[in-house]
């Protein structure tokens, strides 16, 4: 397993919409693996592949808190089939987005297709901090960051601050 550097904001790469996978390989696996361990040192509850610089549709995911068991989730072409009409308002942060974070209203639950790492097709429903989850890292295959979700007032604060900040980089 290897760490992988993070893709930071203003990197037009997190903008870009991720490539479906065509064939879940082991180099797909690796990557799986790698995200993972980058997750867990980061630390963070998510992260897509565009965020360690791959545009492929790859993420993974634990919300489990931090004294239960890890749940981690692996998934590939992961995509959203239905969603709640009821919403929840979340605090959001991104490992892309140091140092910032924002309420995001979201649906409250999801279901999600998606395939495993071995090919295999599954289904998950999610539900509270995992649902907000599964829906920022697809948003990150879309080239979305949860700042776009906010008021156009904060959404230009950060942003000319992460400007100013990155300024010559
Ligand atoms: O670590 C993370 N925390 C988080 C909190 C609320 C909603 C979403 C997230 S995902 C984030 C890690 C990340 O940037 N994933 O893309
Ligand atoms: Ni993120």
């Amino acid at each position: 397993m290897t760490l992988r550097a993070l893709t930071l904001v203003p990197d037009p790469l997190l903008r870009q919409v991720a490539e479906p996978v065509a064939d879940i390989d082991d180099t797909i696996r690796t990557l799986l693996s790698d995200m993972a361990e980058t997750m867990y040192d980061a630390p963070g509850i998510g992260l897509a592949a565009p965020q360690v610089g791959i545009c492929q549709r790859v993420i993974v995911m634990d919300c489990a808190p931090d004294d239960s068991p890890p749940e981690l989730w692996k998934m590939v072409n992961p995509e959203i089939i239905s969603r709640s009409d009821e919403t929840s308002k979340l605090e959001e942060g991104c490992l892309s987005i140091p140092n910032y974070t924002g309420e995001v209203i979201r649906p409250t639950e999801v279901v999600v297709q998606y395939h495993d790492e071995a090919g295999t097709e599954k289904e998950m429903t999610a539900t509270g901090l995992l649902a907000a989850c599964v829906q920022h890292e697809i948003d990150h295959l879309d080239g979305i960051l949860f700042t776009d979700y906010l008021s156009k007032l904060k959404r230009d604060m950060i942003w000319r601050k992460i400007l100013k900040e990155t300024r010559g980089r």
